[in-house]
């Protein structure tokens, strides 16, 4: 008999990281991050990154939805919507305030140990990213972030220390949050937020990214290799930002072009998974005259540190067509980029494709065979609290519902392992890519505006009563 069930042991659960939720950006010794010198935004408006932290600018990091102070009552309505599982980020800069100091910070370490604790009271499994698009705005500043080798050593001595610290508290752990959207150069936000790189007038930009990309994939399998001595039941992954682009018609240029695209996503997957440098990127570098710098010894450890498995984000798919004429159509990640005449899109045009998501999740299966755990999907919308406080995000519930039905095919259908769910977002909070809080993505509304006015209250969303029904009823029931 098909066996039309999702597994019993399945993570449920819901998505954050640190930066767009804590707040207290400069509370119990934590050191300014590259988040904090980023401005807001807006659909329309890029974040701008200043010089350091300026007294003039508005920062919507510097408080988030402040979980900081919130954390106890936050787990408490996670726990409520029966959560197995609450993934989070440990801000790099709360542990090591400049990056470059001779000791981890006490009190930020400690402010983990409750977050974790209170998660563990109520049996939800932390879920560790270590580096969501954070690092220490010291080691951006002074060092050219992941340009420069020493920051191998400052991420992986960040990272031995919160493993030792939290070894029996945390099994489930990623290095770096959508690694590969560096490979976007045409400006700073994916290079400073992924690696602390601000692009030099007249550098090769790919180049450089190359090079910061191979550092930081270097600087992960090193902690790979640590996590495991510090506890062999750790399971450490990577995390891809995996959006499929198809190929805009059977042409076969735009199926070759398309082809091509996608080694800008399986450049980091091949190295983070299989260990090894892939033929089609040491031909590019050849091609262009390229030197990126590693050594045999560099080599070795991208083999002895692949990951457990593989973490990943779906919002969306993408198209590309070889003969557009458009420079892009949506982000700029790509030229070629069109828009799909078969999917609709969020109000900032992010096209919504569930079977997209079933798709990728058989790319990553064929090509690589290892456990997947889908750590965001979900929908950002502008959602209204009515005359009685009721957030009715029917649009939210039928984004994920449609999500989850091709996950779920992916699994009994196809067979892919996918051991759990967290969507993006558990609760309200600061939007990564424009620095707004009025792009919602969570089950939990705060009451906080995109001028950063608000009472900082949580009201529960239709979707939280929805999603709290999903998780009880193991999946299967999808319809409230
Ligand atoms: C991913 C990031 C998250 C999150 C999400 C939604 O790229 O990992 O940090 O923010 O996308 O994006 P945005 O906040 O730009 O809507």
């Amino acid at each position: 008999m098909q066996n039309n069930e999702f597994p019993k042991e399945f993570l449920w659960g819901g998505a954050a990281a640190a930066h767009q939720l804590e707040g207290g950006w400069n509370l119990g010794g934590k050191g300014a991050s590259v988040a904090d010198v980023m401005t807001a935004g807006d659909a329309h408006t890029s974040r701008r990154i200043t010089p350091g932290v300026l007294d003039n600018e508005y920062y919507p990091n510097h408080e988030a939805v402040d979980f900081y102070h919130h954390y106890k009552e936050d787990i408490e309505l996670f726990a409520e919507m029966g959560f197995k599982c609450f993934r989070t980020s440990i801000s790099w800069s709360r542990i090591f305030p400049n990056g470059d100091d001779e000791e981890p910070n006490e009190e930020g370490l400690k402010f983990y140990d409750n977050v974790f604790d209170q998660l563990l009271r109520y049996g939800i499994e932390p879920v560790v990213t270590l580096s969501h698009f954070e690092m220490p705005y010291n080691l951006a500043h002074k060092y050219g972030g992941f340009r420069n080798k020493k920051l191998i050593d400052y991420f992986t001595r960040f990272a031995e220390v919160v493993f030792k610290r939290y070894k029996d508290k945390v099994k489930y752990w990623m290095t770096f949050n959508e690694i590969n959207n560096q490979m976007n150069t045409a400006d700073n936000f994916d290079s400073f937020t992924n690696s602390g790189i601000v692009y030099k007038s007249g550098e090769d930009r790919t180049e450089a990214m190359y090079q910061a990309s191979i550092n930081e994939l270097i600087a992960s399998a090193k902690a790979v290799i640590i996590g495991h001595k510090i506890n062999p039941n750790f399971k450490i992954g990577c995390m891809m930002s995996f959006i499929p682009i198809y190929p805009a018609t059977c042409k076969p240029e735009d199926v070759f072009l398309s082809l091509q695209k996608m080694h800008n996503r399986y450049f980091y997957s091949d190295i983070h998974v299989r260990g090894e440098i892939p033929a089609y990127a040491l031909k590019e570098w050849e091609r262009k005259g390229y030197h990126i710098d590693y050594t045999p010894e560099d080599l070795k450890i991208l083999r002895a540190g692949t990951v457990d498995f593989i973490g990943m984000s779906y919002y969306k798919s993408k198209t590309i067509s070889s003969t557009a004429i458009e420079k892009s159509y949506n982000s700029g990640e790509f030229e070629h980029e069109l828009k799909n005449p078969y999917l609709k899109a969020s109000d900032w045009g992010w096209q919504i494709d569930p079977i997209g998501l079933r798709y990728a999740l058989n790319l990553l299966n064929e090509r690589y065979g290892k456990p997947i755990f889908i750590v965001e999907n979900g929908l950002g919308a502008y959602d209204k609290k009515d005359e009685n406080n009721e957030i009715n995000d029917d649009y939210r519930i039928e984004y994920l519902r449609s999500h989850i039905i091709e996950m779920k095919k992916a699994i009994t259908l196809d067979g892919v392992n996918v051991i759990g769910y967290t969507p993006w977002s558990a609760i309200d909070i600061v939007s990564s890519g424009t620095g707004e809080f009025e792009k919602r993505y969570g089950f939990i509304y705060v009451d906080k505006n995109n001028e950063g006015k608000g009472t900082l209250k949580r009201y529960k969303k239709k979707s939280f009563y929805w999603y709290k029904n999903v998780i009880e009823s193991n999946g299967q029931n999808l319809y409230i």
